[in-house]
């Protein structure tokens, strides 16, 4: 933390570029968003921004550039990312780094970092502006909150640390829980209507010991859609879109729910054989970007959800 310290202090003024990992999420977005005002940069990702951190970016009024060249800029930050695959298209020379992520290949050649396994990256930029005494705007307080209810999935999976740390952010920034509770919702009369849309045409089936709701919204609200139908009570919840030939796909399990359905595991056995250009997950989220044939897709998802369903418990 200190030799980071004093590489920003003595870049201070000179041409920043903070750069989150590719398909942003809120936590990279909150870090980035926080180390840019601190650091009067240039927030950027190197291709997209995942679709359920626009809403934080709008409500920041955040501007992020997307692949960006990094020569131009005399420092770069890279935020919340562990490997240099997520950042395509980037050539990556010196850099400071802040991750919370196991396996980190970027620590070794980072020229200073902060680097803990943590519930979050907002949580370690938290500490630096502690450190470095920056007062918290309501922004940036907004920013670092939500990117910790990202990555914690609502708090649901948060320990001790990172809900004290929410706390505290919340109170040097002036700002209420709710406010950032309401980052998580969709705002728009037109996202509404899709998640209406969602809510209307989705298909219910009973496997023998839990419910999955299956879903194609017109939209790519993929994560919205499947939060919502896990607050409505189904036990998983199997949302696709299709767009110029690419599939997006989330299947996600509730907290609640006890079988022994990996959805993660789930996902890729089912998609063995395809094409798959983004997966990522656990036992609860499994995200999916690929190609290859739809209905296969979707009946082998089905199919290994009824055999783990009919496994015997021994
Ligand atoms: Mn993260």
């Amino acid at each position: 933390m200190k030799e980071f310290i004093e590489i920003l202090e003595k870049l201070k003024g000179k041409k920043t570029l903070v750069l989150c990992h590719d398909d942003a999420d809120n936590d990279a977005i909150g870090a980035g968003f926080a180390m840019a005002e601190l650091t009067k940069g240039t927030l950027a990702v190197p291709q997209r921004i995942s679709e359920h951190a626009l809403e934080l970016i709008n409500k920041l009024a955040a501007r992020v550039e997307v692949n960006p060249n990094s020569q131009e800029y005399e420092l770069v930050i890279v935020v919340d990312t562990a490997d240099s695959q997520q950042l395509p298209n980037i050539a990556l020379d010196e850099y400071l780094l802040i991750d919370h992520h196991r396996n980190n290949l970027l620590v070794e050649n980072s020229k200073a970092n902060i680097y803990h396994l943590v519930d979050s990256t907002c949580q370690l930029v938290y500490h630096l502006y502690k450190e470095m005494e920056e007062s918290l705007t309501p922004a940036v307080a907004l920013a670092l909150a939500a990117g910790i209810l990202g990555d914690t999935v609502g708090l649901t999976k948060a320990s001790n640390k990172a809900i004290i740390d929410l706390g505290n952010i919340l109170q040097d920034g002036n700002i209420g829980y709710s406010t950032v509770l309401n980052t998580f919702k969709i705002s728009g009369k037109i996202e509404r209507l899709q998640k209406l849309k969602a809510a209307t045409s989705g298909e219910v089936h009973e496997f023998l010991d839990c419910v999955l709701i299956y879903c194609r919204p017109d939209k790519n609200f993929l994560f919205y859609v499947a939060t919502m139908f896990l607050e409505l009570g189904t036990d998983l919840a199997l949302v696709s879109y299709q767009e110029d030939g690419w599939i997006h796909l989330r299947l996600v399990k509730s907290n609640q729910c006890i079988t022994n359905h990996n959805v993660s595991e789930i996902v890729k056995k089912a998609s063995e054989g395809m094409t798959v250009e983004n997966f990522w997950g656990d036992q609860y989220f499994a995200g999916f970007k690929g190609q290859g044939d739809y209905d296969q897709l979707i009946k082998n998802i089905f199919e290994e959800i009824k055999r783990v369903s009919e496994q015997k418990e021994d």
